[in-house]
């Protein structure tokens, strides 16, 4: 069995389509055939490079996404229906009175997210759309899947189609979870039925049964494989799929596969490597394209869904996790959790507009100073500036188009020294940063802001680098300086 580690696998993204919204039904399509990493052979050094598929490179370089916990969680103290596999909460608990889906979009732009991932169904087994699937119960009798918000206060409501038409009409892309392995309705854990005890609100079914009707959101079981392979084939061949490959076989589900960098307080390791398939910072010679994604939350806590009263994790903090995740080549999915109106609490709304409004200031356009620019075939890049410049980070983006390829980078400055010491001006080649992996993007804040002329780069490489861009930017500094109230997983 195969699942994933947290019951927070990330589902299946794209462009979805509302045939897609209204699967949870087999698919007719033939099987699809095994999938293998693409890659190419270094010319230079005889190493691997993996190549990337359009679809992985359009999601990458979305950097920044949203993970929407609206559900039966909502309304419960705990977060969810996570290991509590008897908990079938009352169906009259989901009752948003001013739910708005264009309202979480405010948000949702205001912090600069490109593409939303929607928790459709969550552990307690409760869909957030009207379900039209029909199974057989243990004693042979044809029921319909009535746990869902068809059988609540607020039925006639729509949450996945709400939200996919407000996703429509606000550009931004969609997509959604929908976990698996736990269905506390069906009495499942670990993708299995349990057979041994039965809770108030559960319905009996078998394991065959389970493994027809459900949906999926990356973590499967061996036995779904090829139903959920032909059904990707079939609804969305484009959708990037969340930890698609098995780390043991090597298969994939699809040549889309993105993955978990394995934490969930958005932070990537310093080197994060747009290849491998492991839940960490990649492996650089690896024959499969899969770069990261970096999930995390608002709320402090490690809380997902709506906490009452949950404090929020400060600007400094969330400026951190940027830096941390987008910043190391890794895809951020910041939480978003509408509270038990169905809004998005003013406090929260406040936060991601603040923080959105950081990126924007601080990376939306680059020091305006006039400048030449110079990328040799040696893999170098320099930026001559017409006259003193002061800059305090650079961003790096490296055309992947075909693989990631550089290995190491060095960053060197020639930094005005005024002479306080010595009473004369020097202009000192000085190395204000140095890294391993860039891929999609590397943001490199220096110790501190400096006056320059001219901004040098030098790397080490697999194959002649392609850059996107390099750039220089002057922000403020806001720096979390307590990091020891910050979420790690282990
Ligand atoms: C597809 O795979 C399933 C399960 O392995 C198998 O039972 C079925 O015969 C296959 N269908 C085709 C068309 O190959
Ligand atoms: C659900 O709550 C309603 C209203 O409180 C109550 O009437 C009903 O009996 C409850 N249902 C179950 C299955 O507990
Ligand atoms: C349900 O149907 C199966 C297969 O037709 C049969 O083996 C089983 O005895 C039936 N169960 C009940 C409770 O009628
Ligand atoms: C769901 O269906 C089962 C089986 O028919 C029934 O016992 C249960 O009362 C139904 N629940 C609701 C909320 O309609
Ligand atoms: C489902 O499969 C698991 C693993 O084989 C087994 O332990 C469990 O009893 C099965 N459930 C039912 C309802 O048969
Ligand atoms: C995966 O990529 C290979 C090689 O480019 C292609 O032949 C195959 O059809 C793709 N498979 C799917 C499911 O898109
Ligand atoms: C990285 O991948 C290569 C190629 O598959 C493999 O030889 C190497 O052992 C991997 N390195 C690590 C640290 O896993
Ligand atoms: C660009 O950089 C290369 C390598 O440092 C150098 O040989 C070349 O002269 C530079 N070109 C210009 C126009 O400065
Ligand atoms: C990279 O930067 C660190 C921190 O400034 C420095 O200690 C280290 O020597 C540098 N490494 C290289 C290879 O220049
Ligand atoms: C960059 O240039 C410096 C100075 O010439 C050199 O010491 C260093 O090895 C080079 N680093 C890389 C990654 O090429
Ligand atoms: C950081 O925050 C923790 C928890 O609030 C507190 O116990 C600790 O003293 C703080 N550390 C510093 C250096 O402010
Ligand atoms: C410098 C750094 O953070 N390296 C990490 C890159 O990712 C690999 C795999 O997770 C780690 O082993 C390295 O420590």
């Amino acid at each position: 069995m195969k699942y994933s580690l947290r019951f927070l696998s990330v589902c299946a993204f794209s462009i979805a389509s509302a045939k897609a919204a209204a699967a949870a039904t087999s698919s007719t399509a033939t099987n699809v055939t095994t999938i293998a990493p693409k890659y190419r052979i270094s010319p230079l050094d005889g190493s691997t490079i993996a190549l990337p598929t359009q679809d992985q490179l359009n999601f990458q370089d979305k950097e920044f996404g949203v993970l929407i916990h609206f559900e039966m969680g909502t309304y419960l103290d705990i977060d969810g229906c996570n290991n509590v596999p008897s908990l079938v909460p009352n169906l009259t608990l989901f009752d948003p009175a001013l739910f708005n889906t264009d309202q979480w979009m405010d948000s949702i732009t205001a912090v600069g997210a490109k593409y939303a991932t929607l928790v459709a169904k969550h552990n307690c087994g409760f869909t957030t759309w009207p379900s039209q699937v029909e199974f057989e119960t243990r004693d042979n009798t044809t029921i319909s899947y009535n746990y869902t918000i068809a059988q609540t206060p607020v039925s006639g409501t729509d949450v996945v189609k709400s939200f996919a038409s407000s996703a429509v009409e606000y550009g931004i892309g969609y997509g959604y979870y929908y976990s698996t392995v736990v269905n506390n309705f069906l009495n499942v854990q670990q993708s299995e039925v349990i057979d041994s005890s039965w809770a108030p609100g559960q319905v009996r079914i078998t394991n065959a049964t389970y493994t027809e009707i459900i949906w999926f959101d990356g973590g499967y079981s061996t036995a779904q494989q090829t139903k959920f392979q032909n059904l990707l084939a079939d609804l969305q061949p484009q959708a990037v799929v969340f930890n698609a490959c098995d780390v043991t076989t090597g298969e994939c589900l699809t040549n889309n596969s993105v993955r978990w960098v394995g934490t969930e307080s958005g932070e990537a390791p310093v080197e994060n490597w747009s290849t491998g398939i492991t839940n960490d910072g990649g492996n650089a010679t690896s024959p499969y394209f899969c770069p990261a994604v970096c999930d995390t939350t608002l709320q402090t806590g490690d809380r997902w869904f709506y906490g009452v009263d949950q404090p929020l994790r400060s600007i400094e903090e969330l400026i951190e996790v940027y830096h941390r995740s987008v910043g190391r080549n890794c895809l951020l999915e910041l939480d978003v959790s509408p509270d038990r109106s169905g809004l998005i609490l003013a406090g929260h709304a406040a936060r991601y507009k603040q923080l959105g409004d950081f990126i924007e200031t601080c990376y939306g356009a680059p020091v305006n100073a006039k400048h030449t620019t110079n990328a040799s075939s040696d893999g170098t890049y320099t930026l001559k500036f017409d006259y003193a410049t002061s800059i305090d980070r650079i961003m790096l983006m490296e055309d992947q188009t075909n693989g990631q390829v550089i290995r190491s980078y060095e960053v060197w400055a020639k930094v005005i020294d005024d002479g306080v010491s010595d009473g004369t001006l020097d202009v000192p080649w000085t190395q204000v940063s140095n890294g391993t992996s860039i891929g999609h993007k590397k943001i490199d804040r220096f110790a501190a802001p400096v006056t320059v002329t001219e901004v040098f780069v030098n790397t080490t490489f697999a194959d002649t680098p392609v850059w996107r861009s390099v750039s220089v930017h002057l922000c403020d500094q806001l720096v979390a300086t307590n990091t020891s109230t910050w979420e790690f997983t282990p």
